[in-house]
């Protein structure tokens, strides 16, 4: 049997890297078949190693806002990398992203770049930890913030497609101070709260979920909250890697007008370079080495070439109009494809802000992650499949959330909606 092009690729890739890939949730373990190895991609699209094009939803899990390979933010990558690469030392332009995102997040009152969200919301547990005194923490079932030990307790993303949401080698002495909360679950809270209260560092939410496909949280969820963090001393952490900048400029803090104690980024502010940055409330931050006792580092953070790839970025994004054209696109698109799959009578149901979208196989919207567990999975894959073999790139996960860029047009939504035509009407009566 003749390999094609990826499954060579994949085989060379396993050779040296562990399942072929340096992160599991591309190794399509959620949908099957072999990963697409990309060689290159440009606006809208992505190119595997034989020249296909594919119309990418994934635009590298957030980054590309921009759409790829945009002219502003590599002409800020090639004069940052003719300046050098790193220099272990302050440099202007890591002042410059520091204001921008103060000045755009008004809960930012100081901040702290890491390399990556994992860093980011890794750092600002410790924060929260230092700066409270305290131990425990909550995180909601389903949502996903990096790959740090407190954190790896039934997280989501690609946790969920390898069937582990509590990671091995997590010491259980570790794991037992995370308390694990339903999402989006008001009485779960109060209760949680009314027993732990006084021992909780923090609380870490995704403000609107990505990480078990897309949840939209209800207001009364994030105001209760907001307010049981304030009466009982916990830091309240929005883990805004995804969602910040995404959803909205100001992120799903400003589209719920909630003022968290801590923000942690990633993804979009270093426009696709490895990124990431946690801040908030000056106190609380004031703790953070050299100001105070929580230790914190990275060699690289602050990287130039991100700082002035993500200033480019940022240049782009605060241009009046930007988010009401991104979501226009994702509404068309939504639209289109909860349309078809009415048309089809298959089983379907969608929500998106700004440029981020969620599907699921499903009567109704899942509001929790119990309720995404009951979305038809398989019927997911057959649909990234159906779609991928017609040119159309979507997450290989039905955990996923997806991605609209400012770049996607309106004949790559004409495209999507016609592959998602023919695939709909063969899943319909499956
Ligand atoms: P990174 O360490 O991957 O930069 O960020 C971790 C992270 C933190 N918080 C949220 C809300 C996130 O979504 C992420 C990373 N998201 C996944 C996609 N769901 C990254 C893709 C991957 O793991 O390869």
């Amino acid at each position: 049997m003749t390999l094609t092009a990826d499954q060579v690729l994949f085989e060379k890739a396993k050779r040296h890297i562990a399942g072929g890939v340096n992160s599991p949730v591309r190794a399509f373990a959620g949908v099957g078949g072999t990963p697409v190895f990309i060689s290159r991609a440009a606006g809208s699209k992505m190119y595997d190693t034989t020249g296909r094009a594919y119309i990418d939803y994934v635009g590298s899990w957030g980054p590309m806002i921009l759409g790829h390979t945009h002219p502003k933010v590599i002409a800020a990558v090639k004069a940052a990398a003719d300046d050098g690469l790193s220099f272990g030392a302050p440099t202007p332009s890591e002042t410059t992203m520091a204001d921008i995102i103060a000045d755009i997040v008004p809960s930012v009152e100081l901040l702290r770049m890491t390399s990556s969200g994992t860093e980011a919301t890794m750092s600002a547990i410790r924060l929260a930890r230092g700066y409270t005194g305290r131990d425990k923490i909550v995180k909601f079932e389903g949502c996903y913030h990096g790959h740090s030990d407190s954190l790896l307790v039934k997280a989501g993303s690609g946790m969920l497609d390898i069937g582990e949401p509590t990671s091995q080698g997590v010491p259980a002495d570790f794991a037992k101070h995370t308390l694990t909360l339903p999402y989006n679950d008001v009485s779960a809270l109060q209760a949680a709260f009314e027993k732990f209260g006084s021992e909780i560092a923090c609380v870490i939410v995704e403000p609107i979920a990505g990480n078990m496909n897309m949840i939209i949280p209800s207001q009364h969820f994030h105001d209760t909250l907001r307010q049981l963090c304030t009466d009982n001393g916990a830091v309240l952490i929005f883990d805004e890697v995804m969602t910040g900048f995404r959803v909205g400029l100001g992120g799903a803090q400003a589209y719920f007008n909630i003022t968290p104690d801590l923000t942690t980024f990633g993804k979009i502010i270093g426009a696709g370079l490895p990124v990431g940055a946690f801040g908030g409330k000056r106190e609380i931050m004031e703790c953070i080495a050299p100001l105070g006792g929580v230790y914190q580092a990275g060699t690289l953070s602050g990287n130039p070439l991100a700082m002035r790839a993500g200033k480019a970025m940022f240049d782009e994004l605060t241009v009046e109009g930007f988010y009401e054209a991104l979501s226009a696109k994702t509404a068309k698109l939504v639209q289109g494809l909860q349309a078809l799959a009415d048309k089809h009578g298959v089983d379907f149901a969608t929500c998106h802000l700004g440029g981020m979208f969620g599907l699921f196989f499903a009567k109704t919207l899942p509001q929790n992650f119990g309720e995404v567990s009951q979305a038809d999975s398989q019927k997911f894959a057959k649909f990234f499949h159906g779609m991928l073999d017609r040119g159309i790139y979507l997450a290989p996960s039905a955990f996923e959330a997806a991605f609209m860029s400012i770049m996607h047009s309106d004949e790559d939504i004409q495209k999507t909606l016609l592959a998602a035509d023919e695939v709909f009407g063969e899943l319909s009566g499956t």
